[in-house]
């Protein structure tokens, strides 16, 4: 195992950890129960850089989709850029849903104000999330090229991991 991969595994919650803290403590709210059935769910998705956001859609869909979120739960709004994904957040997290997904990809090779347009976009969107009290999932990439960009949104896909994160976090609210 390369020094990489050795420092990687040593990262990882090890299996058992978590359920070993019954009976150690009152309660223990992991945010395991991952059904999303009754979940309404808002997804935010930026139009630039379409392809790419397209791809984190359906990937972030189908999880939503194999975890028994109805489809009519679902509610997507398009905006023109990250930029736009906070004030769509908010939006729908004050429509009532239970937990919103942000929807990006902003490429450092295409343009010169990645910072400012990634950077406002992460803090907005955690800034809904704090001052809403609904979970909002940011799966923007921020990557120095397309082809990051691809990778990060092909059969590893972000879309998916956000779609999980947004049912965890809904599901813990719950609790
Ligand atoms: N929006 C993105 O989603 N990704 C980008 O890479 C990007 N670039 O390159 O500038 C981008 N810009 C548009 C921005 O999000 C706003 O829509 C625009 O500034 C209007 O408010």
């Amino acid at each position: 195992m390369s020094k990489d991969h050795q420092e990687a595994a040593e990262a990882l919650l090890g299996d058992g950890a978590i359920d070993s803290l019954i009976g150690r403590v009152g309660r223990v709210l992991a945010g395991d129960d991952l059904s999303g059935r009754g979940l309404r769910v808002g997804i935010a998705c930026s139009r630039f850089n379409g392809g790419v956001t397209w791809r984190l859609l359906t990937g972030a869909l189908s999880t939503l989709k194999d975890h028994g979120v109805d489809r009519g739960d679902v509610t997507v709004m398009w905006v023109p850029g990250a930029f736009e994904l906070p004030l769509a957040a908010l939006w729908l997290a004050k429509a009532g849903a239970d937990a919103v997904i942000c929807l990006g990809a902003v490429i450092r090779g295409e343009t010169s104000h990645y910072d400012l347009v990634a950077g406002e976009c992460a803090s907005g969107i955690q800034r809904v999330a704090l001052d809403s009290g609904t979970p909002v999932a940011f799966g923007v990439l921020t990557t120095d090229n397309l082809e990051q960009a691809l990778e990060r949104s092909g059969s590893d896909n972000k879309g998916r991991d956000v779609a999980l994160t947004a049912l965890r976090m809904a599901r813990l609210v719950r609790s």
